[in-house]
């Protein structure tokens, strides 16, 4: 499944590698495209979208 997630506070490419760890830390296999310019991450997992948004907002970065 793969996801397209848009993260308004996705500021830089520090950021974007938070929230990378932060996917990786709930799917080691999953994988994360994050790019701050347009706030978009993609992500293909097997994991639900609840729980991978969820790890996304615990890393400090909601969802909008
Ligand atoms: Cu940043």
């Amino acid at each position: 499944m793969t996801l397209e997630l848009t993260v308004p506070s996705m500021a830089c490419s520090a950021c974007a590698e938070t929230i990378t760890n932060a996917i990786q830390g709930i799917d080691a296999a999953a994988k994360v495209e994050a790019d701050p310019k347009t706030k978009l991450v993609k992500v293909e997992t097997q994991q639900p979208e609840k729980v991978v948004k969820d790890a996304i907002a615990s890393a400090g970065y909601p969802i909008s």
